[in-house]
C-alpha cells in the first residue's frame, strides 16, 4: 500500500500524536491541584504557571523518543512512563526559561503567550524551577528497579546541566557576544555552532534514547548505537530549526520566527548559508538511519522520526 494514509511517515505523525496525547494526559494528573500526602500546599499560581509551560501543546517528540526506544526492548509503555514525563518537564521547563527577558525575550510559545506574559517574570522562574525538581522528583519516584532509577537520574542530570544543555545555553548567550567579557571569538565557527547545539538541544535528545535503553537494560553496544542515533538526531532537529527560522512562518511554529539573524544568534545557517546547513540537515538525518542498522524493522519508528526531525514543519 502507498496511499499517503498508510505510508510509513504517516503512521508515524499518527502513533507522536497518540504518545503525545498520553503525556498531555499523565503530566495534567502530576500537575493537578490536589495536594499530596508529603506537600504541605501547592501554591495556585505557581501551580496554573507551571500547567501553562507544560501543558497545551508541544510535540512531545523526546518523551515519544524515549518511549519507543524502551518498546524495542519490550518495555511497556506504562513502565515508560515516568522517565518519559521527567524528560519533557525538564524540557518544558528549558523553554519557559528560553523565553525570559533575560533570554530570548520572546512573547509566544506554542501558539500561546509565553508564560512570563501570561503570569509575570519572577513567577515565570519559579515555574521553570519547579517544573525541574519535579522531573527529578517523578524519576526518583517511579517503580522501576533502584539501580535502573539511579542511571536514570544520572543520565538526566549529566544531559540537563553544566556540560548539557545549560552549558550550551551559555555558549549560545557568549556566542551572541552578551557579554563583554566572553571568552567567544566571533564570528563563530560551524565547529563552535556545532558543539553548543550538540549541548543546547542535541544532549537531551540524546538522553531521551539513552533513558530507553536504560529502561530496556540494553547491552553497552546497543546503548552505544542508540547514542550515536540520538547524537545525529538531535544536530539534525537542532539544524532543521535553524532552517525552520529563515523559511516557517510563526502561524505554523507557534512561535516568532526570522528572528536569528537580527539577535545575531549562532547557527549553521549564519557560519554555513541555507543551502549547506539543509544539506547538512539531510546528511544527519542519513546519519542518524545509518546508526540503527543493528537493530531490525523493530527500530523503524526511530527510522521515522529522524526524518521527521529533518522534514518537520513546526
Ligand atoms: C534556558 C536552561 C535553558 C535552556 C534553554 C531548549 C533550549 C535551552 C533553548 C531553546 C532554544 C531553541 C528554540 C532551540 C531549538 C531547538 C528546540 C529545543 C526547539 C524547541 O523544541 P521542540 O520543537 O518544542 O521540541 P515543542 O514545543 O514541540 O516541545
Amino acid at each position: 500500500m502507498s496511499d499517503s494514509t498508510t505510508s510509513p511517515d504517516a503512521s508515524f505523525a499518527a502513533r507522536l500524536a497518540e504518545t503525545a496525547g498520553r503525556i498531555e494526559t499523565a503530566l495534567a494528573a502530576l500537575l493537578d491541584d490536589r495536594q499530596r500526602d508529603h506537600e504541605i500546599a501547592r501554591p495556585g499560581r505557581l501551580l496554573a504557571a507551571m500547567r501553562h509551560g507544560a501543558l497545551g501543546g508541544g510535540k512531545r517528540l523526546r518523551p515519544f523518543l524515549l518511549i519507543e526506544t524502551a518498546r524495542l526492548f519490550g518495555v511497556a509503555q506504562e513502565a515508560a512512563l515516568p522517565a518519559a514525563m521527567a524528560i519533557e518537564l525538564i524540557h518544558c521547563y528549558s523553554l519557559v526559561h528560553d523565553d525570559l527577558p533575560s533570554m530570548d525575550n520572546d512573547d509566544l510559545r506554542r501558539g500561546q503567550p509565553t508564560v512570563h506574559k501570561a503570569f509575570d517574570e519572577a513567577t515565570a522562574i519559579l515555574a521553570g524551577d519547579g517544573l525541574l525538581t519535579l522531573a527529578f522528583e517523578v524519576l526518583a519516584d517511579s517503580e522501576a528497579e533502584a539501580s535502573i532509577r539511579a542511571d536514570l537520574v544520572l543520565c538526566l542530570a549529566r544531559a540537563s546541566g553544566l556540560a548539557g544543555m545549560v552549558g550550551g545555553q551559555m555558549l549560545d548567550l557568549d556566542a551572541e557576544g552578551r557579554h563583554a567579557a566572553g571568552t567567544h571569538r566571533h564570528p563563530p565557527s560551524a565547529g563552535d555552532v556545532r558543539r553548543l547545539q550538540a549541548m543546547k538541544t542535541g544532549a537531551l535528545l540524546t538522553a531521551a534514547v539513552e533513558m530507553g535503553a536504560i529502561l530496556g537494560g540494553a547491552s553497552f553496544g546497543q546503548r552505544m548505537s542508540l547514542s550515536t542515533f540520538g547524537q545525529a538526531l538531535g544536530a539534525c532537529f537542532q539544524v532543521a530549526d535553524d532552517v525552520l527560522d529563515v523559511e516557517a512562518s510563526p502561524d505554523v511554529m507557534g512561535k516568532a520566527t526570522a528572528k536569528d539573524a537580527d539577535a545575531n544568534k549562532a547557527t549553521l545557517v549564519a557560519a554555513l548559508g541555507l543551502e549547506a546547513a539543509r544539506a547538512e540537515r539531510d546528511r544527519l538525518a542519513m546519519d542518524a538511519v545509518g546508526a540503527l542498522r543493528r537493530f531490525g524493522p523493530e527500530a523503524d519508528t526511530l527510522r521515522a522520526a529522524a526524518r521527521f526531525a529533518a522534514t518537520r514543519t513546526n
